[in-house]
């Protein structure tokens, strides 16, 4: 085997193992995955079913976009459930892919398919996008009038790319990072960031052709508690890492953290720091844009005060002027919303960014402030990488994680070292309590300690793990920092 680098895989290769992908279900074998007929399908798509186009078009507007995540098992309800999100709002539609197909068990699959047809209820948690092919998840494209985009969190996406492009899904989410440390335990970085190669050199072909395919890095990882420079230098990492492979047109992505300053600071830094470590690597043409997840953690159960909680996502999506946002529904603390709940999540959430459209948060000191903080910490983390790759950010990758120069906050990985402790500061602002080995500097390290022991001393109390622990649950219980005993709402 190859050693891992961050360079383009030459195409002949691509195809050969194209070969090998395809055969992974039957599905693979459909003729419409023929390159050149994918192609001429992609290429007759109007614009207005573009994900990569629409996204470049909000941008130009400054208007922040919402979309949903949504995903039924069986065709026919997956289409209704897409219309209805659509009808509510939704300016890009998801296809929420379920779990047996993110592990590639398509087989286990098919059966749930079918036990949700007899049943007449959704027996997976998704939509088992390999098992439908090419022509049903074209069928799923006609019948909406807005971009569809897969959303998963597979190590291996390879055959459910291919399936979802050539049927006119102009969109995917994931990362060789982003889809393994969060969601996997025992995949090893390599292999996903291989595999995540091949997806982007494939979004590469189709772009060397003429067609645009969006990406999007998941941004929030484990969304708990992740400080702002961590996520930022992943999404960073995973845009360069595509970039390579020849995609265009990629969404970076937050998820929110609580204090609003923080939040815009980190939406803009992202932006600028995506822009700025692409060209400085000599990737041209590149159209980033950004993406907020409403809340990532413990919502309430009280279905009115998670709608509150979404309406102030909004609030801050929009004066952010992310390019889009991903919405929540009142039915989060539950599980997966019905349809009704989902639309309703989204028409809350549009209602506000439209009412916003026209602002933008100001600039001031605060912001300045947090601002620099990220670049600076980012910056740190990405030179750490490049150091111990030695010059490659792939090799980069796998020896800082290894080395727990990059840590991921409560992830399940064991390619994770998992020795950071984030916990909020007085303001509500996610700084980090235990270091590890993280790959920051003795300066930022001091500006994060000394945080939180001014809110330690706030609340007088130890400067402990008992913080994050209280942290973790607040939004759930209706603060934003787990004051501990005597000091709640
Ligand atoms: C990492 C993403 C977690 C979020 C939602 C969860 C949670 C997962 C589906 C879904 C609608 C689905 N989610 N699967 N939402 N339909 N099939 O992803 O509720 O908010």
């Amino acid at each position: 085997m190859t050693i891992l680098q961050n360079r383009k895989i030459p195409e002949a290769d691509f195809l050969a193992e194209r070969i090998q992908v395809l055969f992974g279900w039957k599905t693979g074998t459909d003729p419409d995955l023929d390159l050149d007929r994918a192609v001429a399908f992609l290429k007759s798509i109007p614009d207005g079913k573009n994900f990569a186009k629409k996204l470049a078009a909000a941008k130009a507007e400054g208007r922040t976009l919402v979309q949903p995540r949504a995903g039924v098992p069986v065709l026919e309800e997956h289409i209704k459930l897409l219309r209805h999100l659509q009808a509510s709002g939704a300016d890009f539609v998801p296809t929420t892919i379920d779990s047996y197909t993110r592990q590639n068990r398509y087989r286990e699959a098919e059966a749930g398919i079918r036990e949700s047809q007899e049943q007449h209820r959704a027996m997976l948690n998704g939509f088992p996008a390999v098992n439908h092919g090419v022509a049903g998840c074209r069928a799923v494209m006609e019948a909406l009038d807005v971009p569809v985009q897969a959303r998963h969190g597979t190590p291996d996406a390879r055959l459910l790319s291919e399936i979802i492009h050539a049927a006119g899904w102009t969109s995917n989410e994931g990362g060789g990072i982003s889809y393994n440390i969060p969601y996997a335990k025992s995949v090893s970085l390599e292999t996903t960031i291989r595999n995540w190669q091949y997806v982007d050199r494939l979004v590469g072909y189709y772009e060397e052709r003429g067609i645009t395919i969006n990406r999007e890095p998941f941004g929030p990882l484990t969304g708990t508690l992740v400080p702002p420079s961590i996520s930022n230098a992943v999404a960073i990492i995973e845009a360069l890492l595509a970039a390579e492979q020849g995609v265009k047109n990629i969404t970076v992505g937050y998820g929110m953290g609580g204090n609003v300053i923080q939040d815009v600071a980190a939406i803009r830094t992202l932006q600028r720091q995506t822009d700025k470590y692409l060209s400085k690597y000599g990737y041209r043409d590149m159209v980033v844009t950004t993406v907020f997840h409403q809340w990532m953690g413990g919502f309430p159960a009280d279905e009115a005060e998670a709608t509150g909680l979404i309406a102030m996502s909004s609030t801050v999506a929009a004066l952010s002027k992310a390019t889009k946002m991903i919405t929540k529904s009142p039915h989060e603390s539950i599980g997966i919303p019905t349809a009704e709940a989902n639309g309703l999540g989204i028409k809350a959430s549009k209602f506000v960014v439209t009412i916003l459209k026209d602002q933008t948060f100001p600039d001031c000191k605060q912001l300045d402030r947090e601002m620099a903080q990220i670049e600076k910490e980012v910056d740190c983390l990405m030179t750490a990488i490049l150091v111990v790759g030695e010059g490659d950010l792939a090799q980069g990758v796998v020896r800082a994680f290894e080395q727990g120069i990059l840590d991921v906050p409560f992830a399940p990985s064991r390619f994770n070292a998992g020795k950071i402790l984030p916990a909020r500061d007085n303001d509500g602002c996610i700084r980090i309590l235990e270091f590890g080995n993280l790959g920051f500097s003795e300066e930022i390290k001091i500006f994060h300690r000394g945080k939180i022991a001014e809110r330690a001393a706030f609340e007088k109390r130890p400067i402990s793990f008992q913080l994050t622990i209280d942290d973790v649950n607040a939004v759930a219980m209706g603060q934003l920092i787990g004051r501990g005993n005597g000091h709640g709402r």
